[in-house]
């Protein structure tokens, strides 16, 4: 096992139960256990985030780097790439995760120009391809940083220069060759500056209509090299851009709709995007899931207090139920996972906090996945769901929905039948059936 940079983790971190007092021990985790017909690696499939997890420095708007890790310390880029590259396998073996995603961009340097900067990243990748194999560890999703240079301040697929668009694509069809390379499982578009700031200077439409081409772009390259990893988009409102084309779930199914991408295309849905949207986490799910085009899921949380995307790691049991509760009933991500796009606080500045952020959140959704197991096996809420609905099942409610009647038989109908009787909705008694489930 590499050690060189957390020294002081010497073994994989255990499973030592819920009394465990060990702050370097899941206290729910423990891969191997199956919970329904899978185990809990298989159902969650937990992955680091390199750009928070890894090159994180504890920086924010008002302030620059609070903390300088061991292995961003050599001058030279490519050498603190590799350096980076080492803390990073050695820091998923130790935490026990068997998933991590990357941007083009944090794993390799850019270089002067385009081509170096291809290189950069291709010796990266051909590292990287044997640290997985040693490992076993393997990549859940690669993309591309279109949104840190300067020539995509003004959106990089919907910029309003066709020159920066194809630099876009440029970057893009590298980081899909670097995700195939290494066995990537999907490959993830988030549309950092794809939107805009005013009217004024705007063509909504022509850049949806961009946005469009340049997804289909990538559908092409996809299948002319044959990679069979699964497309995704991850929405957000705002920030970086005060209006973005991805909205939330809802408009960005409509837009893949619109533009004939739907087959090609899934949604990673992040928790701290949700609630930036003013929906929450479940919603945003159930809303994919629906779909049929919940794919992946970027676990972290937003603060109530703060109004911008926080990532902080997920620790919160009732969000990780009602999380679960939406993948079980879809019977899983498929080729997705839970992967932590989160980052430890600025005032975190110990290397170990980033065993802690993980462990906590870790085990925030493996506790979360035992409820949602044990709440969808007593068939809870879903038997009250259904009875809720039954009266769609037979009589006028099946004739509605099998269009057999219209406005004037319901007309009739209703004149014979006379006024509705309503049952309760009972929200706070199924408030305490959940309350129940997570409180033993
Ligand atoms: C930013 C996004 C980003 C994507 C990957 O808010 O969450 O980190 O997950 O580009
Ligand atoms: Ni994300
Ligand atoms: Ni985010």
């Amino acid at each position: 096992m590499l050690n060189k940079y957390f020294p002081k983790i010497t073994k994989p971190i255990p499973y030592e139960g819920k009394n465990s007092k060990n702050p370097f021990a899941f206290r729910y985790y423990n891969k191997d256990q199956r919970v329904g017909s899978k185990t809990m690696a298989e159902h969650l499939r937990f992955s680091v985030a390199y750009w928070h997890s890894l090159l994180g420095n504890g920086s924010d708007m008002f302030g620059g780097p609070s903390f300088e890790r061991a292995w961003r310390q050599p001058s030279d880029p490519m050498d603190r790439s590799k350096a980076t590259l080492e803390a990073a396998f050695e820091f998923f073996q130790k935490l026990g995760v068997e998933y991590y995603c990357f941007h083009d961009r944090d794993i390799a340097p850019e270089g002067d120009n385009f081509s170096q900067s291809i290189k950069n990243l291709q010796t990266i990748v051909g590292l990287a391809k044997g640290m997985q194999k040693e490992t076993g560890v393997k990549l859940l999703w690669g993309t591309a940083n279109l949104f840190g240079s300067p020539i995509y301040s003004q959106g990089a697929g919907t910029s309003p220069n066709a020159h920066v668009m194809a630099h876009a694509a440029a970057q893009v069809k590298n980081a899909i060759d670097a995700t195939k390379e290494l066995a990537g499982e999907n490959y993830v578009f988030w549309g950092g500056r794809e939107g805009y700031e005013t009217l004024l200077n705007t063509d909504l439409k022509r850049e949806q209509e961009q946005m469009a081409r340049f997804l289909h772009m990538a559908v092409d390259y996809k299948r002319k090299i044959g990679f069979k990893g699964q497309f995704l988009i991850e929405p957000k409102p705002k920030e970086p851009t005060k209006h973005q084309y991805d909205t939330d779930a809802a408009t960005t199914l409509y837009f893949l709709n619109e533009y004939d991408l739907i087959d090609h295309f899934k949604l990673n849905i992040e928790a701290n995007h949700a609630t930036l949207a003013g929906h929450s986490f479940e919603h945003e799910l159930a809303v994919a899931s629906a779909a049929g085009k919940l794919g992946s899921v970027d676990a972290n949380r937003g603060d109530q207090l703060l109004g911008w995307d926080t990532d902080q790691f997920p620790t919160d049991i009732y969000s990780a139920t009602l999380a679960m509760m939406v993948v079980l009933g879809q019977n899983g991500l498929g080729k997705g996972g839970f992967n932590f796009d989160a980052k430890v606080r600025r005032s975190s500045n110990d290397p170990y906090d980033l065993f802690h952020a993980h462990i906590g959140g870790m085990d925030a959704f493996a506790r979360g996945l035992l409820i949602a197991h044990e709440i969808m096996q007593d068939k809870v809420f879903s038997k009250f769901i259904e009875e809720r609905y039954s009266s769609f099942d037979s009589g006028i409610g099946a004739k509605i929905m099998a269009g057999k009647v219209g406005f004037r038989d319901l007309e009739q109908w209703i004149i014979k039948e006379g006024k509705p009787e309503l049952e309760s909705g009972r929200q706070e008694m199924l408030e305490n059936i959940l309350n129940s489930y997570i409180s033993h």
